[in-house]
């Protein structure tokens, strides 16, 4: 099974696929961790690594590129190599650039997702990190951006709050509630948002996790076991 690990910035992303792979490799599954970041070295170990092949740093200096267009490059230059990057395993983890940007909106980074996608069973986790969606409107946005992710990459994707060692995750009567207390237009359209519930794992279950102390990540196994059970995938 392949997990495409999505999300903005600093949500957590490389941290859970450091922990997580720990965490599976102790179940005792066979997993391996995959670096799909040009920019970034990773954290964990990483059985194949993009870096091998296409370096972001280097690409600005050989092309005389600012960052974010050698980032661009870089991602169509990884596209090039994804074949290799590519590993069979129980579970194959792919950690995704820091930008999910690269990744949702490029062509390239669309491309790589579907190569993944075809070559084994597939589920992306959408990493959110939950002081971000301590706000109402901070909460509607992330469940919209879910289901931007879950439409561009056509693949069943699984939200998952993490850094709940900080904060708690509240949940959505909450947000609900708080939404109708604020009134006003804007509240309107929040609720409207919160119906981007209805594409998103969210509507089922919070699956809350931190990367750092490792608290639910037997649950987040669960989760993404019922993904692959309700699209069929797993016998
Ligand atoms: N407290 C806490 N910090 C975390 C957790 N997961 C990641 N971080 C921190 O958040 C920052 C961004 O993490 P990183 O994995 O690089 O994010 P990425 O850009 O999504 O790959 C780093 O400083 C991490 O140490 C967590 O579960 N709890
Ligand atoms: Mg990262």
């Amino acid at each position: 099974m392949n997990l495409i690990v999505i999300g903005p910035a600093g949500s957590g992303k490389s941290a859970l696929v450091s922990s997580f792979s720990q965490f599976l490799k102790e179940e005792g599954y066979d997993t391996k961790a995959v670096n799909l970041d040009p920019a970034s070295p990773p954290v964990y170990d990483a059985f194949k690594d993009v870096r091998e092949f296409v370096k972001t740093e280097e690409v600005m200096v050989k092309e005389g590129l600012g960052i974010n267009g050698a980032l661009i490059r870089s991602m169509d230059m990884s596209l090039n190599y994804i074949d290799e990057l590519i590993v069979k395993s129980d579970f194959t983890i792919y950690d995704t650039p820091g930008q999910m940007e690269l990744f949702v909106y490029l062509n390239s980074g669309i491309e790589i997702a579907k190569k993944i996608g075809k070559s084994d069973a597939s589920v992306c986790i959408f990493v959110v990190d939950t002081a971000v969606a301590s706000t109402p409107e901070n909460y509607v946005s992330i469940l919209a951006q879910n289901a931007v992710v879950s439409l561009r990459l056509d693949m069943p994707t699984l939200t998952v709050f993490n850094k709940v060692d900080v904060r708690k995750v509240p949940t959505i009567e909450e947000v609900r509630s708080k939404i109708r207390e604020g009134g006003g237009v804007l509240s309107e359209l929040m609720e409207g948002l919160l119906d981007f519930m209805n594409v998103t794992t969210a509507r089922y279950r919070t699956v809350a996790v931190s990367a750092k102390s490792g608290e639910g990540l037997d649950d987040l196994l669960c989760a993404v076991n019922e993904v692959f059970c309700s699209c069929g995938d797993l016998s």
